[in-house]
């Protein structure tokens, strides 16, 4: 029998991993749960960054240099609002631009997004379940020294310049968690999250009511996104310091030391161990870099096989 894994993730690590959790288990016993403080309006059109990363990696057809966007992508509107005078900061090209096209459609009909979400997963032929984490809108804001930025003007348009001190969950306290969630987690043996950045990834989906508190029923493991110091992917080790945290495993570890039961570092970070054992949860070390296809698979699977034999032996407390 396959385990049931719910796995929570934000954009572009989260899709690596989730992408090798699918290449070894039965569709139906991989669901992911979709950071979607992300999401934002642009040209009139709800974009769901995560959500989109999420669906176009499981589909095959994601942006390999990126992890964002579609591969074979082409840009004449982009390059025609260009001549028009338009803002490009946000790059959309035309594939990408259709698939928000249609999903605002969807929602002005009454649809909500978990639902236009199933519907786009079907049509472009994953039938993995990824659920946004919520229907309800929630807006991660960016606090600065430049004042409050929403988070893509921040992170696309800004290049995470402006120094940050903190970061707010925008009507996340009204959202409730979307169709699915809730049972995604209580059906799942194991919850991964997954390398995707705490504060502004794995947060915003634990600070929907009652996420958390399923979560801590289950037993957790994490993969570090954090690799020597750096993060593997993006600016995220900025966002520490600004925030006041070294960037290590071991900070990510603390973040979650209420919720994880096991913890997955990289073999750089070994020496880590004994501490991230110490916070009360089992460590594990091997190569977390996922740089193709076979490293998505192999840590996944490496993973699942320290799930069945350590992690399902706990017993949380
Ligand atoms: N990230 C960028 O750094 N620049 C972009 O122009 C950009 C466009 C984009 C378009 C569609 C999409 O689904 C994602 C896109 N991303 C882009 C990625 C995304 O905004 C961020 O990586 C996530 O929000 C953080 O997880």
């Amino acid at each position: 029998m396959a385990l049931n894994i719910t796995a929570f993730a934000g954009g572009v690590g989260g899709a690596k991993m989730v992408d090798g959790l699918a290449a070894l288990l039965p569709d139906e016993n991989l669901r992911v749960v979709v950071n979607t403080g992300d999401d934002f309006k642009h040209f009139g059109l709800t974009i769901c960054p995560d959500v989109d990363t999420i669906m176009y990696t499981l589909a095959g057809v994601s942006n390999p240099l990126t992890g964002w966007g579609r591969a074979e992508e082409s840009w004449r509107v982009l390059e025609t609002v260009e001549q028009l005078g338009g803002p490009t900061w946000f790059q959309l090209g035309d594939q990408d631009l259709a698939l928000h096209l249609e999903r605002t459609r969807l929602l002005q009909s009454g649809e909500p997004l978990s639902a236009v979400c199933a519907r786009l997963c079907a049509q472009l032929g994953t039938a993995v379940q990824v659920l946004p984490m919520s229907d309800d809108p929630v807006w991660t804001m960016v606090l600065t020294d430049e004042g409050e930025l929403p988070f893509q003007e921040y992170f696309v348009a800004r290049h995470c310049e402006p120094k940050v001190s903190s970061f707010q969950f925008r009507g996340v306290e009204k959202a409730r968690p979307a169709p699915g969630v809730l049972e995604a987690i209580q059906q799942a043996d194991c919850i991964v999250f997954c390398p995707s950045n705490p504060w502004v990834s794995l947060d915003p989906i634990l600070a929907v009511p009652g996420l958390r508190v399923a979560a801590a029923e289950k037993p957790v493991i994490g993969v570090s996104p954090i690799v020597g110091g750096q993060a593997i992917k993006g600016p995220a080790a900025k966002m520490y310091t600004e925030l006041g945290y070294q960037p290590s495993a071991l900070t990510v570890a603390k973040h979650y030391a209420d919720l994880l039961t096991a913890f997955v570092i990289d073999n750089e970070d070994a020496e880590l161990q004994s501490q991230i054992s110490d916070l009360g949860m089992l460590a594990f070390a091997t190569n977390i870099v996922m740089q193709n296809q076979n490293d998505r698979r192999r840590l996944a699977e490496e993973v699942l096989e320290y799930v069945l034999k350590e992690v399902l032996m706990v017993v949380k407390s």
